[in-house]
């Protein structure tokens, strides 16, 4: 059987295939060219969309060239694919933008260079000026409104509305990849399970507008991740894990993969590393006998930070993770305290008084009260910058604020404070 199939179906990245011995039999004899989509609805990608990304990445490892499509066209119309409601339209304005922010973060995925180089497309060039009658006459003719009815993605949504914009959306995806099959040779489609009735639109348009003869298309979905305890992959308590270093800082990204379960870190590793089948079984053996070691946990945030992140914020964010782990904090920059402390509560200080730490536990809600803080400090609970501190007169000073920022107050174990100035 082909390399690359049998890797991706010992991943359990496959999920259906439209012709699983016609796609065995092109990938077996050709180097194809082949695309994934995905639409300008935010200003950064999330964790959501990453695997069919990576799927197409392996794709391209194995000699294929990757088509990376941008939906500056169908991002202005929405899909309804797995969306209960109607979506919102967004501005002209908003989608290009989201278009340049999203082609940014999926160059760093891909290989521009080389005999099979990523292309990178926006379906905007081609849809975006048509006119309404070539729409209606060298598409719409071809595509039955009997047969886009049938689609789930389309009758589920017949209770609750769905407009003609969103109606039209397969045949605007359908008519992305008929525009790429021509103008690329591009030969499969990839996407997440909820894009199967979209590719096989496109399949559909293929078939009815290509001349005779002509080689075929295909399409390929993947699995949606879902995790062992039934909540849904990809969410934290403050939300979507993104892409973007602004809106999910390295550190909190390599904390979400560093939580991931014993139960679902074999999975993860075979659905987004391109750690090999020998180290990704290693890490097997150890989650089975070792799980307190965690190191298919570690090797996870590792690739998956490094990949998107790269090394340097790799660095730095299994270092911020030491530190908060051990309680030695003081070597931390007044950067990676901003990373590592964002959800721990934060107190600011005029930096012109003159600060008693007791005075500080009370008016900082550390400890409850006076009494309480002088207990704390004697009892030895209370660190400075990872520095026990049990003098209860202790006054802080310049030397106790990182780059003149930040005090960081312990009280316990796992307790902290961020004092700002
Ligand atoms: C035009 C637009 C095309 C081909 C694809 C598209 C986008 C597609 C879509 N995809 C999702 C998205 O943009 O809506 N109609 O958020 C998303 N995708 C990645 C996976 C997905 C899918 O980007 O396919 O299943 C999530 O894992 O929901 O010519």
């Amino acid at each position: 059987m082909n390399e690359l199939l049998v890797d991706l179906k010992w991943r359990g990245i496959v999920y259906q295939q439209t012709d699983e011995q016609g796609i065995e039999e092109t990938l077996n004899n050709e180097s194809i060219s082949l695309y994934c989509g995905v639409d300008p609805t935010a200003d950064s990608m999330h964790i959501g969309h990453l695997l069919p990304f990576l799927t197409l990445r392996r794709f391209q490892k194995a000699g294929h060239r990757p088509i990376v499509l941008v939906g500056g066209a169908t991002g202005l119309i929405g899909d309804p694919s797995g969306k209960k409601e109607e979506r919102k339209l967004q501005t002209l304005e908003t989608v290009q933008y989201n278009v340049s922010c999203l082609q940014e973060q999926l160059k760093r995925i891909f290989d521009f260079e080389g005999s099979n180089g990523a292309i990178m497309v926006n379906n905007y060039d081609w849809a975006g000026s048509m006119d309404i009658v070539t729409f209606l006459r060298d598409f719409g003719k071809y595509v039955g409104v009997n047969y886009m009815l049938a689609k789930d993605t389309i009758s589920s949504r017949l209770e609750t509305g769905i407009s003609f914009t969103e109606f039209t959306y397969t045949i605007l995806q359908a008519m992305d990849f008929f525009h790429l099959y021509e103008k690329h040779d591009c030969r499969m489609q990839i996407g997440g399970s909820d894009q199967w009735g979209n590719i096989t639109t496109g399949l559909e348009l293929i078939r009815k507008m290509k001349p005779e003869g002509a080689k075929p298309a295909f399409g390929l979905t993947i699995p949606l991740v879902t995790k062992a305890d039934g909540t849904k992959f990809g969410k934290t308590e403050s939300g979507a894990v993104w892409l973007d270093s602004e809106k999910t800082s390295p550190y909190e990204f390599y904390q979400f993969w560093i939580n991931t379960a014993d139960a679902d870190v074999v999975k993860y590793l075979k659905f987004f590393t391109f750690l090999s089948r020998e180290e990704i079984e290693a890490l097997e053996v150890s989650v089975a006998e070792e799980p307190h070691l965690r190191k298919a946990q570690k090797a996870l945030a590792e690739e998956m930070t490094r990949m998107i992140h790269g090394q340097e914020s790799l660095d730095q964010a299994v270092k911020i993770s030491a530190a908060l782990f051990s309680g030695d904090v003081k070597n931390l920059t007044a950067a990676e305290i901003k990373q590592g402390f964002k959800d721990v509560p934060s107190f600011d200080v005029d930096d012109s008084k003159e600060l008693g730490l007791v005075d500080l536990l009370v008016d900082a809600k550390i400890s409850p009260s006076k009494r309480q803080a002088r207990e704390d400090i004697s009892n030895g609970a209370v660190s400075v910058n990872g520095e026990r501190i049990t003098d209860t007169a202790y006054v802080l000073s310049e030397a106790d604020r990182i780059e003149g920022q930040f005090t960081i107050i312990r009280r316990g174990k796992k307790k902290y404070t961020l004092i700002k100035y």
